[in-house]
């Protein structure tokens, strides 16, 4: 599923540092939120042996990827001074970079963040920022790590206050294929991009079912596509189950519609879960 950059595989790969991810068949990327406040898991996982633990947990149930957050975005929320979300994650990427297999991805909007946690050894920023900051370009630009585009319409504290697109699924593709534009103006190489829609930053119930039902065409952008649906408002409003940790049914399925239909990453909250049922549904397709 991973391996070294020097011997890639045939099929769709993405770049991430010494990693080369082969995306023939759909990856789970682990989400490791070290924060008081998100929505899914917030509070559960920032003692340091509690975070560790789950990290190992969930590299162990299958995820490909490990990706660290320590800033929530959930909407509403408020910015985190960088010094502390860096204070959060870097001990987290440190330790997970240097002992598991895995490449580890910070979830950042932030430039001074990314680059201290590439030099700690992260192979991947996610930005659900879109690396629309001149400056996180910059760090991306600097170094080899894979790159996560997100859409977001606007910020976290007001993104939910009515969104409006007069076609979600066109307007999305054009800002994620302006941001890759603008990535590869800046040297970098095409294939460590790849592109996520941003389920729920900005977006109403049918702007994310818009979006998942489009997935084709953003797929169709010649990018590799992530899904990250795990958990999510949506799936509470579809559903009626207000508590997060309780809507896993949902978010497996929302992940295997995703990856039968071109997503070739899904971060999720219950890996072993998502990874089970993508084998069922790979072995079936
Ligand atoms: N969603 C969240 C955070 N990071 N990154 C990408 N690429 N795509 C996503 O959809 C995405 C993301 C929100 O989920 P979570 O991390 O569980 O919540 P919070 O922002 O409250 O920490």
């Amino acid at each position: 599923m991973t391996g070294d950059a020097g011997i890639a595989p045939d099929g769709p790969i993405w770049r991430c540092g010494r990693f080369a991810l082969d995306l023939s068949a759909p990856l789970v990327m682990g989400v490791l939120n070290v924060t008081p406040d998100s929505f899914s898991d917030g509070g559960l996982h920032d003692d340091p042996a509690a975070a560790v633990a789950h990290g190992e947990r969930i590299i162990a149930e299958g995820a490909a990827i490990l990706d660290i957050g320590g800033e929530s975005t959930r909407p509403g929320s408020e910015e985190v001074p960088e010094a502390a979300e860096l204070a959060r994650v870097r001990p987290m990427i440190t330790r997970f970079a240097s002992h598991c297999a895995v490449p580890v991805s910070i979830d950042t909007r932030h430039a001074s963040v990314a680059e201290a946690c590439v030099a700690a050894g992260a192979s991947i920023i996610n930005d659900v920022s879109g690396f629309r900051d001149p400056a996180m370009v910059q760090v991306a630009a600097k170094c080899d790590a894979g790159l996560v585009v997100m859409h977001m319409a606007g910020e976290p504290k007001t993104m939910q206050a009515e969104p409006h697109y007069d076609d979600v699924v066109v307007e999305v593709a054009g800002y994620l294929i302006a941001q890759a534009a603008v990535l590869e103006a800046a040297g970098v190489a095409r294939e460590r991009i790849v592109l996520d829609p941003g389920i729920g930053f900005g977006k109403t119930l049918e702007h994310n079912l818009a979006l998942l039902k489009g997935l084709a065409q953003l797929a169709a952008l010649g990018y590799p596509v992530l899904i990250g649906a795990s958990r999510k408002r949506f799936i509470g409003e579809l559903t009626g189950v207000e508590d997060p940790a309780a809507r896993v049914a949902g978010s497996v399925t929302a992940a295997c519609f995703a990856a039968d239909h071109g997503a070739h990453i899904v971060r999720v909250h219950d890996v072993a879960e998502t990874v089970q049922a993508l084998r069922v549904a790979a072995a079936l397709r």
